[in-house]
């Protein structure tokens, strides 16, 4: 669909024909479409951009990315159609791992997630490979199966567009967890370490940009971030532009 520049959500429609597009191309899952959905409806009554809170939780999650030990990166359908450059790119900035983990899991559907991820630079991708595959426990979606090298062994995951129990599991399994999730009363982004209250889309570029720019002072210091404090300024977000679209 050609959606004129002048269209008051051009951006939005733009990043839908993206998950249409991955849809189409067999990276994405029907339940995939309903999750942006709901994401599109959070991302309206945040305004649409980066707040400043979301800013915040992007510095602590550059941080804690650059300086984790094992980082790696889940991608799933959604974050694969949406940001498959940012991945390759984040991935590069902070030395993170790639590994393909899927909620609704298909073998068919990883290897066409990982080809796009190829194509795009990605060298080395985890998750594919069933030799290397470890359980998580106390999970019981797909989700637990992961890669020995990867999400297993990491300190740190970023787990974007995410189902509330792998993240419980993930951190009873001693991981800190970073998501990026547009709805700040989710359960995971009340549980996990860092919640980025962002669209992925925009969210990731300015992650990378902020790791790349981290000062040697930033990484020192490790600034204190409360992240339930954060999600109730982001509820508060919500909440002020209900009331202005209220009494408009
Ligand atoms: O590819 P798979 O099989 O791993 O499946 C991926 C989906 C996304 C279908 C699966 O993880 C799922 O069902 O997720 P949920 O439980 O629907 O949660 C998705 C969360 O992401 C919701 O809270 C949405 O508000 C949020 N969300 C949706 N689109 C975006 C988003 N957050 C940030 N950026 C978005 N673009």
């Amino acid at each position: 669909m050609l959606i004129p520049k002048t269209h008051p959500r051009a951006a939005s429609l733009h990043i839908r024909e993206k998950l249409v597009q991955g849809f189409r191309d067999g990276l994405v899952v029907e339940e995939g479409l309903l999750a942006h959905g709901r994401g599109e409806m959070f991302d309206y009554l945040i305004g649409e951009k980066t707040t400043k809170t979301s800013h915040k939780a992007i510095k602590a999650a550059a941080i804690a990315l650059v300086m984790a030990k094992l980082p790696v990166i889940s991608v799933n359908g959604n974050l694969a159609a949406l940001c498959t450059k940012e991945i390759v790119e984040l991935s590069k900035v902070t030395g993170a791992k790639i590994e393909i983990n899927l909620f609704y899991a298909s073998e068919k559907r990883k290897k066409i997630i990982a080809q796009y991820l190829k194509k795009n630079g990605a060298k080395e991708i985890l998750g594919i490979d069933t030799k290397f595959s470890k359980s998580i426990t106390k999970l019981d979606s797909a989700r637990r199966i992961v890669d020995k090298c990867g999400i297993f062994s990491a300190d740190v995951v970023l787990v974007p567009l995410e189902d509330g129990d792998r993240t419980i599991a993930l951190k009873k399994f001693g991981k800190k967890v970073i998501t990026f999730d547009l709805n700040p009363m989710s359960r995971t982004a009340q549980t996990a370490d860092i919640t980025i209250v962002d669209n992925v889309i925009r969210g990731m570029k300015i992650l990378i940009d902020t790791c790349k720019k981290l000062s040697k002072e930033d990484l020192e210091k490790k600034p204190k971030f409360d992240n339930k404090k954060n999600l109730k300024k982001s509820i508060l977000i919500i909440r002020k532009n209900l009331r202005k679209m209220a009494n408009a």
